[in-house]
């Protein structure tokens, strides 16, 4: 017969890691909607983010201007949705320089998704990505930066003239910085540092130094492979911020269950809360996920259904509206050790020997035919 376990068998450990975070909704912003307008509503929730404590915002994917993958732009026409750095720094990037000083006032941590004109070379060769920054009001300073790896849709508009377009693949180059975590210093009080003699990996050290964070950026959350590798380095907040189409035929596909704009919309809702609870869960990390929503120039319907969601999966909040709106939660990354150290305890679970398919194979080789 098995020994009777008490009531503290099976316990992890699990400490207090509390945090009050911010996620900013976007409503829609057109192709006419000026800079100024777009920057005073994200100062906006940025302040009430402030009232409410929150220690970290989150702002959606390309966040201060319109969607503009959706046409066929080139030139100026173009150039003008792209942040250019100065002296390699973001937080002098001037349409962006705002955000960056309030968060500075509030020493809030930010992430901020924007469209980045790099240069990429000594000859002043230019490129673009779909890229987000982490902000960390304690070191004021950018610490990360993440450039969008998988890029959906296509690099030619779609022959069908009212067709909506998702022409990514033509104006960004896949991110080349990875899937880095980073740790942000100061989020949690009392986190051990290398200072207090801590070593990271140390038994009595995981869980307890500075958060672990990873940054997404919209399609990439579809994708288990984006997440994985931040499960791999201990993350205990992924952020996200998105522009999810809510009906593009073309792009996404119809059937019976999809074939109106509202069942259609009604499964992107879907799509969207099954990756980033499943991930979450997955690799026992919180998430903070982020929409530009509504209907953009009053016909292109964006998703909203932001959310924070726990490490066990579960929706804390979420976003009520398709407008500009705050979500706010305080969150516990002490829960995290629960899911790292039992049923995801990676170091004794994982079999790598079969996964070998998953990075040396890209598209579908199916079995021979009987
Ligand atoms: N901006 C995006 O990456 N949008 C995609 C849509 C086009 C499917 C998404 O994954 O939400």
């Amino acid at each position: 017969m098995g020994s009777i376990q008490g009531p503290s068998a099976g316990h992890t450990a699990e400490s207090s890691r509390k945090v009050i975070v911010a996620g900013a909704q976007l409503g829609p912003i057109n192709v006419d909607t000026p800079r100024e307008e777009g920057m005073n509503r994200m100062l906006k929730l940025m302040d009430d983010a402030h009232q409410k404590h929150a220690k970290l915002i989150v702002y959606p994917e390309i966040a201060p201007v319109t969607f503009f993958p959706r046409h066929i732009l080139e030139g100026d026409e173009l150039e003008q949705y792209f942040e250019q750095e100065v002296d390699g720094d973001a937080t002098k990037l001037p349409n962006l320089k705002p955000l960056f000083d309030r968060a500075r006032q509030y020493k809030m941590d930010m992430y901020l998704g924007y469209a980045e004109h790099a240069t990429e070379s000594s000859e002043g060769n230019h490129v673009h990505y779909n890229t987000a920054v982490y902000y960390s009001g304690a070191a004021d300073k950018v610490i990360s930066k993440y450039r969008k790896v998988h890029l959906p849709g296509t690099f030619e508009p779609y022959e069908r003239k009212d067709a909506t377009n998702q022409l990514e693949k033509r104006y960004f180059l896949p991110g080349n910085l990875g899937f880095e975590a980073f740790r942000a210093p100061g989020l949690v009080p009392g986190a051990v540092n290398q200072k207090s003699g801590a070593k990271a990996n140390a038994p009595d050290s995981l869980g307890k130094g500075d958060p672990i964070i990873g940054m997404l950026i919209c399609n990439d959350r579809r994708w288990p492979e984006s997440w994985r590798p931040y499960g791999l380095q201990g993350a205990e907040l992924v952020l996200c911020g998105y522009n999810t189409t809510a009906w593009a035929p073309e792009l996404i596909g119809t059937n019976e269950k999809t074939s109106t704009p509202e069942k259609a919309k009604a499964e992107a809702l879907f799509h969207n809360k099954l990756c980033i609870t499943y991930n979450s869960y997955a690799n026992a990390c919180f998430s903070i996920n982020v929409a530009k929503c509504g209907v953009e120039d009053g016909k292109y319907p964006l998703i909203g259904g932001s959310c924070i969601v726990d490490c066990d999966g579960e929706v804390v909040v979420e976003a009520q509206t398709e407008d500009d709106e705050l979500i706010v939660a305080e969150i516990d990354l002490g829960m995290c050790r629960r899911g790292k150290e039992k049923v995801f305890a990676f170091e004794r679970h994982r079999r790598t020997e079969h996964y070998g398919r998953i990075v040396g194979q890209t598209g579908v080789v199916e079995p021979d035919l009987l």
